[in-house]
C-alpha cells in the first residue's frame, strides 16, 4: 500500500536523463523546466506531488508554502543544504537525498588533493603556463610512510582510506559512530583527535557540517598538529576554520591546504585561494559523469520504491514513516489515527497532554509511529494538507500538545493501544486493538463494549442511561435527517450511564436533536 502518493513530478534542474526515464517508466508524470526564476518556481511547484532539484535550485520556505500540493522533495546529491527542511517538515514533506552516489567522486577528488599538495602539480602547472621552467620551488615528498589522518570515517572517508593505502600512507582516524573493530576493517587505526593530531603529515576531513564539526580544525587544534602539517576539506565549508587556517599557512604550521568547498560560495574573501600553498576548485566533489548518473538513477529508484511502499531510503525527515513500511503496521497505523479522532471528538480536549501507551510485546517497535498516528487523528480538521507522520509531532508542538509515549508488558500477549488525553485535571481514556486486519475500539472512558466496534465509516458516539427507549428513539432521530443505522454497540455495565456507538450511513448535519435523549455525543468519520 502506498503511504505516499504523487502522480506529477517537477524536475527543475539538469539532473541526469535516466532519472525522467525511470519515473516515466513507473508511470509518473515528469516535466522538466530548468533556469526558472524564485517567482516561476512558486507559480509551478503547486502543480506537483514531487520536485527533484540539484544544488542550484533553492527550495526556500516560501517556495515550500506556495506548493500547496508537494509531498516530496528529492535531492539529486548528497545533503540537503539547498532546502529548507524544517519548512518541509512542518508541511508534511519527505525530503530525501542520495548520500551514496557521489562517494566514489567525492573520495577520488580528495586523494587528487594530497598528491597535489605533495607534488605542487597545479602551482608547477601554473609556473609552466607562465612561461617559467622552475624546478627548485616545487620539490616536494613522497606519501610512502606518511601518515594520514581521515576524521570521519563513513563511505567516503573509508574510500578515501584504501586508496591512500595503496602508496603506502599510513591511516589513522577519528569517527563517533562508526565502532573502531569496523574502521579496523578497512585498515583505519582510530584514536582520540587528541592524540590524532600530532601523528599527522596529512589530514582530511569527512563528516557533515555541524555544532560539533563547525571549526573541527582551529586556532588551537592547528597548533596540536606536526609543524608543516597539510590539510584536506572535501566534505563542508567551515569543517576547517578559514580564519584559522589562513593564520596557520601563514606562520608555516599548515604546510598546504586543498579545499573543495568553501563557508561562503563563491568565496568573496580570496585570501585563501589566492595563498601559494592552497589548491582549490569550485566545489567539484561530485561533478562527475558518473556521480551525476547515480544520483539521478538513485533518487528516482528511491522515490519509485517509497511510492511502492517498499523501502523508504535517503529520507532526512521521516524517520517516522520509515518505520512504518510493512504490511503488518499498515492497520495499526490506521488504528492510531482512528483512536486520535475518537479521543478528539469525544474529549472536547483540544489541548493538554496526550499520552498514548502501546501494550504487549509485538507492539513494542510500534510505539513510535503509533503516538505519532494516534497524533494525525487528533490534529485532523477536515481541512487537506493536515497532519501526517513526518509532521505530527512537529505539528502537536506547536498546538501546545505534550506527546507522550509508554510501553506495558505486563500481559505480554496482548495487543492494544491506550490513548489518554488530560487537561484541566479532566482524563479521557481510549483503547482499541486490530482484529484480523480491521482496527477496533474496546473502551471509551472506562466503559468495555460488548463487542468491539470498528473504526470505520460514519460513527455516532454517545453516552446515555441504558433504557428500552433509548435505541428506538435514537434510529428516530436518524431516520427524521434521512440517515439509517448500520449498526449499534453498547458498552458494558448496564446499570448506569454508558457509552454507545452507532455506525450511520452519513455525518448527521448538527447533534442538538440528540441532545435530548442522550448526556454526551459526538461524530466522526474515520
Ligand atoms: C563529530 C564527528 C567527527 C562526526 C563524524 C561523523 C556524524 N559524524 N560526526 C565530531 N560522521 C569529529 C568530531
Amino acid at each position: 500500500m502506498a503511504l505516499v502518493s504523487v502522480r506529477r513530478v517537477l524536475i527543475s534542474e539538469s539532473v541526469d536523463p535516466c532519472c525522467k526515464k525511470i519515473l516515466q517508466e513507473h508511470g509518473l508524470d515528469v516535466t522538466e523546466k530548468t533556469n526558472m526564476t524564485k517567482d516561476d518556481l512558486m507559480n509551478e511547484v503547486k502543480d506537483y506531488e514531487g520536485l527533484i532539484v540539484r544544488s542550484a535550485t533553492k527550495v526556500t520556505a516560501d517556495v515550500i508554502n506556495a506548493a500547496s500540493n508537494l509531498k516530496i522533495i528529492g535531492r539529486a546529491g548528497t545533503g540537503v543544504d539547498n532546502v529548507d527542511v524544517d519548512a518541509a517538515t512542518r508541511n508534511g514533506i519527505i525530503v530525501m537525498n542520495t548520500p551514496s552516489g557521489n562517494t566514489i567522486s567525492a573520495a577520488e577528488l580528495t586523494c587528487g588533493m594530497v598528491m597535489s599538495l605533495s607534488r605542487h602539480i597545479p602551482q608547477a602547472a601554473m609556473s609552466m603556463r607562465a612561461g617559467n621552467w622552475d624546478r627548485k620551488k616545487f620539490m616536494g615528498s613522497e606519501l610512502l610512510g606518511k601518515t594520514l589522518g581521515i576524521v570521519g570515517l563513513g563511505r567516503i572517508g573509508k574510500e578515501v582510506a584504501i586508496r591512500m593505502q595503496s602508496f603506502g600512507m599510513k591511516t589513522v582516524g577519528y569517527d563517533p559512530i562508526i565502532p573502531p573493530a569496523v574502521s579496523a576493517t578497512f585498515g583505519v587505526e582510530q584514536m582520540s583527535l587528541e592524540q590524532l593530531w600530532p601523528l599527522c603529515d596529512y589530514i582530511t576531513v569527512h563528516t557533515p557540517l555541524m555544532p560539533s564539526t563547525t571549526g573541527l580544525l582551529n586556532d588551537d587544534t592547528f597548533a596540536k598538529c606536526k609543524k608543516g602539517v597539510k590539510v584536506v576539506n572535501c566534505a563542508r565549508g567551515g569543517i576547517i576554520d578559514e580564519a584559522a587556517l589562513l593564520r596557520a599557512l601563514e606562520s608555516g604550521q599548515c604546510g598546504g591546504a586543498g579545499l573543495d568547498v568553501f563557508v561562503d560560495e563563491p568565496p568573496t574573501e580570496r585570501a585563501l585561494v589566492n595563498h601559494p600553498n592552497v589548491v582549490s576548485c569550485p566545489h567539484l566533489g561530485a561533478s562527475t559523469k558518473e556521480a551525476q548518473a547515480r544520483c539521478g538513477q538513485d533518487i528516482a529508484l528511491q522515490i519509485v520504491d517509497m511510492l511502492q511502499g517498499k523501502t523508504l531510503t535517503g529520507a532526512v525527515n521521516a524517520q517516522v514513516l520509515a518505520s512504518t513500511f510493512s504490511p503488518e503496521s499498515q492497520p495499526w497505523i490506521k488504528l492510531g489515527e482512528a483512536l486520535g479522532t475518537v479521543s478528539k471528538a469525544c474529549s472536547a480536549e483540544k489541548q493538554g497532554h496526550v499520552l498514548i501507551t502501546t501494550l504487549g510485546e509485538s507492539l513494542k517497535s510500534s510505539a513510535g509511529f503509533l503516538s505519532s498516528a494516534v497524533i494525525v487523528g487528533f490534529l485532523k480538521d477536515g481541512s487537506k494538507n493536515g497532519a501526517n507522520l513526518v509532521n505530527a509531532l512537529t505539528l502537536a508542538k506547536e498546538a501546545g500538545i505534550m506527546v507522550t509515549s509508554n510501553h506495558n508488558t505486563t500481559v505480554p500477549s496482548q495487543r492494544a493501544c491506550a490513548v489518554e488525553i488530560s487537561a484541566n485535571g479532566s482524563c479521557y481514556k481510549v483503547v482499541g486493538t486490530v482484529q484480523g486486519d480491521v482496527p477496533v475500539l474496546l473502551e471509551l472512558n472506562g466503559s468495555v463494549f460488548r463487542q468491539p466496534v470498528s473504526l470505520s465509516g460514519n460513527l455516532l458516539f454517545f453516552k446515555a442511561s441504558s433504557s428500552p427507549q433509548l435505541v428506538p428513539s435514537v434510529a428516530g432521530v436518524l431516520a427524521a435527517a434521512g440517515l439509517q443505522m448500520e449498526s449499534f454497540s453498547a458498552s458494558l455495565d448496564p446499570a448506569g450511564d454508558q457509552w454507545c456507538c452507532v455506525g450511520v450511513s452519513s455525518l448527521l448535519g448538527d447533534l442538538s436533536a440528540l441532545k435530548p435523549l442522550v448526556r454526551e455525543a459526538a461524530q466522526l468519520c474515520v
